[in-house]
This record gives C-alpha cells, sequence and structure tokens, in this order.
C-alpha cells in the first residue's frame, strides 16, 4: 500500500494509472479517502500529471430547452469523465449552469455499443434493420443520384426534411428548425423542398396564441416570478422540461422563494415541478382545461373581480362593446360564460366539476385566489395544448390573464409559456426556398400515402391550393420522428415499409435507433464531442449563455460531421463552391462569430471564448415582462392581430371555422369555448377503453435520446402511472408488468401505482425506445403505438396525450 501511494505522487504518474491502482488497492473510495487525488485540477495535480489529462469544454445539444456545458476530462484520446461549468458560484444570477444526469452521462452516449460506425445500405425490407457496409463515395453517390432522380420525376416539392431535434443546440450541427439546416441550405441551393409549418412541441399553442396575441405568444420571464403574488401553473413542468441547474427549474425556485408567492399547480398528474415546492395541486381530467377556465370566469364576473378598464382598452370581445361588427349578437366571452350564448349553458362551478373532475368549492376558491391576488401569473406548459383540441386550450388559459388585467406588467402575465432573453447570435445562412409549399409537421406520413389528395381548407396545405405530388424523397438527420416519435407507429411502418411509395430515406443519426432501421442510406454523423461548434441556450430566463464546444476526441470509427457530408453530396450536385462558398466548418464558425461580434463588440474575441467555453450575459431590462411596450402604450405599440388588439373573439377563426372543411365532431371557434374531442373523458368510445392515456416528457431522456443509456434507464425506469383506484379494478400491484391497449397497438412495461396520477387516467413517459416482438407489441414502453394521427383541427398538430386505452395483468412481479 505504501508503495502504490509513492507511485500515485510520482511525476510521472497519470491518471490512467492511477484508475488501475485504485482497483489494486481497493477501489476509488479507499484512496480517495487518504490522500490527496492527482486530478488535474488540484495543486498536486498541476505537478503530477503534465499533459496527460486535458479538459476541453463541450456541450450537450440535445432539445430539453436547456443546453449544458460540459467540460470533457480526455487522456489517450478518450474522455474519460465529464464535469460541468465552472464558472460563476452558486448565488442566482452568478450560477453556474450545472448539466443534469444525462449530459454528465455523455461519454455512455458517445461510447455507447449502438453507435453508427460506417455509411450502409439497406439490404432487407425498409424497416427490417438489415443493411450492409458501403463506402462514403459510395453512400454520397446514391444519395445525389436518387435525389436528382426524384427530382427530375417529380419535381423537388417531392423532397422533405423532416422534423428532427437531436442537435438543435448546435450553429453548424443545427437540426431543427429544419428550414435552418445545413441540408436546407444544401436543397435549396439546388431546387428546393417542401416545407412544414409547426413543430411536435407546440404545435397547437402556436396556432391558437396567434389568433389571441398576434405571432408567437410570450409570457414574462421565470426570473420576474420574484415580483409576483401567486403562480398558477397549468401542467408546467420544468423541474422535468427544463432540468439544467441553469435552466428554468433554477430559476423558478429562487424567484419564487424571494417573492414567497403561493404555486397552484394544475395537471392530471402530481409532477416534479409541484414535487413538495407547491401549495396546492389541482388534479384535472386531460383535455378539460377550457371547462375550469370557464367556470373560474364564471366567478370572476359574478362576483365582480374582472378588470372591465383593462379588457374594454385592450380587448376584442369580452362582451357586446367590443365585440367586431361582423360578429353575431351574444358571440361574446362574456354572454358565452353567462349562458346568454349559441349553448344558452351557464358556465357555473357546477357545470366544469363533473367535466374537470375537480370539485366546486375548489375551483370557486381558485378562482377567487386567482381574483384576489394582484399581480398573478398565470403560465401553461405544452403538455395539455399536445392535446385533441389544444389550440383552445391554449387559448382559453390566456383568458385568465386577460380578465383579471394581469398582461404586461411585473410580477403577471400573458398565461402563455414562460419566456426568456437570448443573447443574439448570427446563424449559418438558408438561401430561399424555391418552393413555397407547406404541410403541418404532423402530416408527413399522410403526404406520403395521399399527397395529391392534401388541400388547403381540408388537410391545412399552405403556399398552395393543394399539394401535387407525394413525399418521395426524405431527410432524416438527427430525428427520431420515422418512428418513435411519430404517432401511431404500426400505421407508420405500413406507410413506410412500401419502398415504392417513399422512395428514398437517408437518416443520419449517431446511433441506431428505430427511426434509424427505416433508412435507405444509413450515415453516421459525429458527436458533439468530435467537432467543434457554437451552442445556443434559448431557456435561462434572464440569464442567457453560449457555449464554445471544442472538438474533445477523434472522429469514432468511420463517422463524418455534417458539414462534410452536404460538402460532398453538393459537389456531386454542381453546387459546392455556392455550399461551401470557399469555407471549412472551422472557417464558418470564425465567420458567424466575426458577424456575431460585429453586432455587439462587447463580446469576447473568439480565442478567449475557445478557452473559457462558455459567455454568460444578463438581461439588461432585469426581467422579460411580455407585451410591456403594448401595456404601456397600445396605439403606438399595437400588436400584430388584425385589430391591433389582444384578441378574445377573432374574426379571422370565425372566417376559417365556416371555410374549412372538417371532419365530424372537430371544432374551430371565435372565442375559447370547451369543446369535447374523439378521444376525450366522454367519448362513446370510452365503454370499450376506460382509461385516458396521457403522456410527459420524462426526465430519463430528452425525448428518445440517452434513452439507451444504462444508468440512466436504472435510475429512471420507463413505467406506466396508475392511480391505486383503477389498479385495484385490475388486480395490479406497483411493479407488475402490465399490457396497455387500443385499437392502435399494444405496449408491455411495468406498472407505477401511485396517488400521484388522478383516477381514471393512466401516463407514460415519451420517449422510450420502441422494442416490437414481431407479434406488434412493443416491450420497450414506447407511448406512440397507442397514439393517433388524427390531427388537431387547426394546427392539424399531433394530439398525442390525447388517448384511449385499457390495461390489463400480464405478470405479477
Ligand atoms: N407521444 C408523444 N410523442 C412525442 C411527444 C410527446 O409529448 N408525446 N413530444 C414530441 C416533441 S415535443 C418533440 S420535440 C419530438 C422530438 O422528437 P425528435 O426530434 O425525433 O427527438 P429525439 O427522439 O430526441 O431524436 C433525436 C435523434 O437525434 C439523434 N442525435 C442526437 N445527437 C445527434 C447528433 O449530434 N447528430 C445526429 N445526426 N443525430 C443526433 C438521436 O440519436 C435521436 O435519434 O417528439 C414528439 N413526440
Ligand atoms: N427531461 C426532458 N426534458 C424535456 C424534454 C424531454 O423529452 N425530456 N423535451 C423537451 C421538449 S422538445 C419539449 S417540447 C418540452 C415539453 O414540455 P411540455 O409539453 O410542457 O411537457 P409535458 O411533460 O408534455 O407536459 C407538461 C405537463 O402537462 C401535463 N398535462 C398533460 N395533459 C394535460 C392536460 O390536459 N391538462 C393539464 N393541465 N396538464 C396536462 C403533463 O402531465 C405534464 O406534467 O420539454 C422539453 N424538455
Ligand atoms: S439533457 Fe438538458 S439539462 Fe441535461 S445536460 Fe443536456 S442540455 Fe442540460
Ligand atoms: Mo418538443
Amino acid at each position: 500500500m505504501k508503495k502504490k501511494l509513492k507511485q500515485l505522487l510520482s511525476p510521472n504518474f497519470s491518471r490512467r494509472d492511477f484508475m488501475k491502482s485504485t482497483s489494486a488497492v481497493g477501489g476509488l473510495a479507499a484512496v480517495a479517502g487518504s490522500i490527496s487525488l492527482p486530478f488535474k485540477s488540484s495543486p498536486v495535480a498541476a505537478a503530477t500529471t503534465p499533459s496527460e489529462e486535458k479538459v476541453v469544454w463541450s456541450a450537450c445539444t440535445v432539445n430539453c430547452g436547456s443546453r449544458c456545458p460540459l467540460r470533457m476530462h480526455v487522456a489517450d484520446g478518450e474522455i474519460k469523465w465529464v464535469e460541468t461549468d465552472n464558472t460563476g458560484d452558486d448565488e442566482y444570477g452568478n450560477h453556474q449552469v450545472r448539466a443534469c444526469l444525462r449530459g454528465r452521462s455523455m461519454r455512455r452516449r458517445v461510447y455507447n455499443p449502438d453507435r453508427l460506425k460506417y455509411p450502409m445500405k439497406r439490404v432487407g425490407k425498409r424497416g427490417e434493420g438489415k443493411f450492409k457496409r458501403i463506402s462514403w463515395e459510395e453512400a454520397y453517390d446514391e444519395i445525389a443520384n436518387n435525389l436528382t432522380r426524384i427530382r427530375k420525376d417529380y419535381g423537388s416539392e417531392a423532397v422533405y426534411l423532416n422534423y428532427g431535434t437531436g442537435t438543435l443546440g448546435g450553429t453548424v450541427t443545427k437540426s431543427w428548425p429544419p428550414g435552418g439546416t445545413l441540408i436546407a441550405r444544401l436543397m435549396n441551393l439546388s431546387g428546393g423542398y417542401l416545407n412544414h409549418y409547426g413543430d411536435y412541441s407546440t404545435a397547437q399553442i402556436a396556432a391558437g396564441l396567434n389568433y389571441t396575441y398576434g405571432g408567437w405568444a410570450s409570457n414574462n420571464s421565470f426570473s420576474d416570478l420574484e415580483n409576483t403574488k401567486l403562480i398558477v401553473q397549468f401542467g408546467n413542468n420544468p423541474a422535468e422540461t427544463r432540468m439544467s441547474g441553469g435552466g428554468l427549474i433554477h430559476h423558478l425556485m429562487e424567484s419564487k422563494a424571494r417573492s414567497n408567492a403561493k404555486m397552484i399547480m394544475i395537471d392530471p398528474r402530481y409532477n416534479d415541478t409541484a414535487g413538495g415546492r407547491e401549495d396546492q395541486w389541482i388534479p384535472i381530467r386531460p383535455g378539460t382545461d377550457t371547462a375550469l377556465v370557464a367556470a373560474i370566469a364564471h366567478v370572476l364576473i359574478t362576483e365582480n373581480m374582472v378588470d372591465q378598464p383593462f379588457l374594454d382598452k385592450y380587448c376584442v370581445g369580452y362582451d357586446e362593446k367590443t365585440l367586431p361588427a361582423s360578429a353575431p349578437a351574444n358571440s361574446d366571452y362574456k354572454s358565452y360564460i353567462l349562458g346568454k350564448g349559441e349553448d344558452g349553458i351557464e358556465k357555473t362551478p357546477a357545470w366544469a366539476s363533473p367535466i374537470t373532475g375537480i370539485p366546486v368549492d375548489i375551483i370557486v376558491k381558485l378562482a377567487r385566489e386567482i381574483g384576489q391576488a394582484k399581480p398573478c401569473a398565470i403560465f401553461q406548459g405544452w403538455g395539455l395544448q399536445r392535446t385533441a383540441n389544444g389550440e383552445i386550450a391554449s387559448r382559453a388559459i390566456a383568458m385568465l390573464a386577460l380578465l383579471t388585467g394581469n398582461l404586461g406588467i411585473n410580477g403577471g402575465g400573458s398565461g402563455a409559456r414562460e419566456s426568456d432573453y437570448n443573447i443574439p447570435f448570427v446563424r449559418f445562412p438558408i438561401p430561399e426556398n424555391p418552393v413555397k409549399t407547406s404541410i403541418s409537421m404532423f402530416l408527413w406520413t399522410d403526404a406520403i400515402i395521399r399527397g395529391p389528395e392534401m388541400t388547403a381548407t381540408k388537410d391545412g396545405v399552405r403556399g398552395k391550393d393543394k399539394l401535387d405530388v407525394p413525399i418521395k424523397f426524405i431527410w432524416n438527420y438527427a430525428g427520431n420522428c420515422l418512428i418513435n416519435q411519430h404517432s401511431d407507429i404500426n400505421r407508420t411502418h405500413e406507410i413506410l415499409q412500401d419502398d415504392k411509395a417513399c422512395e428514398m430515406i437517408v437518416v443520419i443519426d449517431n446511433h441506431m435507433t428505430s427511426s434509424a432501421k427505416y433508412a435507405d442510406i444509413l450515415l453516421p454523423d459525429l458527436t458533439t464531442s468530435e467537432q467543434a461548434d457554437f451552442c445556443m441556450d434559448t431557456k435561462a430566463a434572464n440569464m442567457p449563455y453560449f457555449i464554445y464546444a471544442d472538438k474533445a476526441i477523434e472522429p469514432q470509427f468511420e463517422a463524418r460531421g455534417i458539414y462534410e457530408m452536404c460538402t460532398e453530396i453538393a459537389k456531386r450536385l454542381g453546387i459546392e463552391k455556392e455550399f461551401t462558398e470557399g469555407r471549412d466548418q472551422q472557417g464558418w464558425l470564425e465567420h458567424l462569430y466575426k458577424l456575431t461580434r460585429a453586432n455587439d463588440p462587447s463580446l469576447p474575441d473568439f480565442e478567449t471564448v475557445r478557452k473559457q467555453g462558455i459567455v454568460k450575459r444578463r438581461d439588461p431590462n432585469g426581467h422579460f415582462v411580455a407585451y410591456k411596450a403594448f401595456r404601456d402604450n397600445p396605439e403606438q405599440n399595437p400588436l400584430s392581430t388584425p385589430s391591433g388588439k389582444v384578441e378574445i373573439y377573432s374574426e379571422r377563426l370565425a372566417n376559417i371555422a365556416k371555410e374549412w372543411e372538417l371532419p365530424e365532431g372537430d371544432v374551430i371557434h371565435p372565442l375559447p369555448v370547451y369543446v369535447s374531442t374523439a378521444e376525450g373523458w366522454d367519448d362513446p368510445n370510452r365503454s370499450k377503453y376506460p382509461l385516458q392515456l396521457t403522456g410527459f416528457h420524462y426526465k430519463a431522456r430528452c425525448h428518445s435520446t440517452y434513452g439507451n443509456v444504462d444508468i440512466i434507464k436504472e435510475a429512471a425506469p420507463q413505467e406506466m402511472w396508475m392511480n391505486p383506484v383503477d389498479a385495484e379494478q385490475r388486480g395490479v400491484k406497483n411493479g407488475d408488468l402490465i399490457r396497455i391497449f387500443n385499437d392502435r397497438g399494444e405496449v408491455h412495461i411495468n406498472a407505477k401505482v401511485t396517488p400521484r396520477m388522478m383516477p381514471g387516467v393512466v401516463a407514460l413517459g415519451e420517449g422510450a425506445w420502441y422494442a416490437p416482438d414481431g407479434q406488434k407489441v412493443d416491450h420497450g414502453g414506447c407511448i406512440n403505438v397507442l397514439t393517433t394521427q388524427r390531427p388537431s383541427p387547426l394546427a392539424k398538430g399531433n394530439p398525442q396525450h390525447t388517448n384511449l386505452v385499457e390495461v390489463q395483468l400480464v405478470n405479477k412481479a
């Protein structure tokens, strides 16, 4: 032992030897307890391990909303361990941006057994996962030749860039929006591609609140909660969805501690953000928030808690006074609430209670608290809008902020999701797309099988009355939406399996995902650790930052970066010079940063950024207050709605409701009225499938990314949440293996029996790796085996949290 210690402290002893020797003396902990560790950051290390281990700044660029710095400790060309931000301190406002456990397990993603090693070409049936190794030259030629052939036969409208967010935090590697990627640059320089609008995250809220506020609806930053009296969160769960130590859960907790404001969480699931921090949890039936809001509005109106001057001055259609001339009598929101509208029903708490599952007295108390707290901050997450009529639900929640006059002030808000201050950064230039047609991102599977039948008024095709050609070529870069993340996997499988329908699929990923198995040509990409890039944060309240992620290790196997891939294909399409403009990847990073600095000379120079890794800022205004300029001076700063005001009643929606052809049961309405939907709580089909299945974004993964990391899977297993009452009825106990099924498919997974789930509702975290057994049963717990491709009415978006299922016991634990 003595000899070992002497050896450990000798100047020639490397970290690698150390790791070896620790096992010889009884493990890391035993040694760590008795001597000072020879890590590079310690004074001993500086003297003892010259040039053996280097620390390289890198980042986690997945789509969790945060974006964390990772400091890679590299020795012998290998990442040995991963640290996070070491700038700043524990003080809120100067805090470290600490990566979550997913980011800290990046090593296990980089060196994962699922890593793609070589370019490959499909040999079996599409989706079977059978490939042969090919050279990069062959792969590039295949892609360029097929692209040219398909464009010649069908035109560029047949080329589609599928949604993918695996590395949206990058600049060169940026995978989202597809229209902002290097592939879009490549396509637009050579003829263009079929666009899409909307995204899987926010299709319904983006479409819905656009009619209320005009454009993308912002809300105050979470840092501004230090100015509020009451926080009401509708299905908002930053403890899981904005997890980093520099991200929004940190801002929520710290600012709430300053104001000591009460927090009420409205969610069918007792989520982790509630997790002991909430003052009240109100479980609500999925898809019924609009009814709850209507009942709260009833109490606010009848008990005189409405901010009438605000509604008169800033809004259209609260009551008859401000209804547009084209609107029929009694089509205002107040008439709807008081039962004077077309349905003649008064939206009392007693009316809403059986719909929402919330007792009357709780609704009344909630309404009074919202009406009396000045100011009051109303927020919504995006879970409740990823539903069958999420457009209406998102607009309804905004009503609470409007009725109480909380818009545009500190401590108040708009009722949308929280916003952030960002550092403006110049992105890769993307030339204009010559193809102007665009489909909803959710309808790409339909565009493969019935493209030319899809029209503007039936399917939301934009830029043209109808699609002319089906999708024939798909680029799938850093996305798992070909299978795992898109609804109704069994339907998608049927559509993709036919290689006469969509003729060519190119997948570019790091891992053999379920989507990768559907590739015709499969290209192994570099990870963030194997190349240099700028990585942006977008969700950090009033302390934004960006990261210079340097190359930490050499490319693994034959992996190549997206810039090189696109350059090689550009060469074959005869547009290499236009594509590269004479720069390599490093040249572009330096160029884009130069442009960024020209706009903002206070930023440090490139070399400094490279060394310091992270650049942090503070919002010069303190906090972001949404619609402040409008509130302060509405004449000078009108909204971009047609009236320039907040449109509670939307004339444009009234027209769309008249003009569009909607399937039976779908509703588009000028007001945020409560409507029943397919697969809602009152669908007659509940006699067959009695449980509402909702989803959530789980801490175990970012969607499917990190879903193959062993230690994370163990720490946060995939389970279906279920209330003890529903479990008991089915003889299910905690940990039992169950089958969850409906007409679309079947999933086998363990049950988590917990009072954290409301009765009648079950929940499954989205993103688990689809693991079919050949009999159409998934054993991975992938919720999209059970979700539908029927789009929402207005956005034509993904209603992935609206499903009916039944659950049965398979095996006792
Ligand atoms: N049922 C249900 N489905 C959902 C949702 C839901 O709530 N419920 N949520 C939806 C939402 S909001 C979203 S945003 C989508 C997300 O769907 P996706 O954007 O498909 O997200 P991921 O599943 O994380 O897939 C990212 C892929 O990128 C790969 N990747 C990671 N890093 C890199 C890289 O550096 N290079 C390359 N080439 N690839 C990389 C990963 O291996 C992974 O295959 O899912 C949607 N699907
Ligand atoms: N760890 C982790 N973080 C992530 C992601 C991830 O996959 N993993 N994904 C990222 C991405 S791309 C996105 S878009 C965001 C998603 O962010 P969100 O869409 O906000 O996340 P969800 O978990 O889908 O929904 C939030 C909450 O809404 C609740 N909810 C569901 N239906 C209803 C309803 O009808 N009414 C009410 N009141 N609540 C309801 C859910 O139970 C959940 O707790 O998260 C981001 N962050
Ligand atoms: S998954 Fe999100 S919170 Fe976790 S390290 Fe990556 S960017 Fe940060
Ligand atoms: Mo998302």
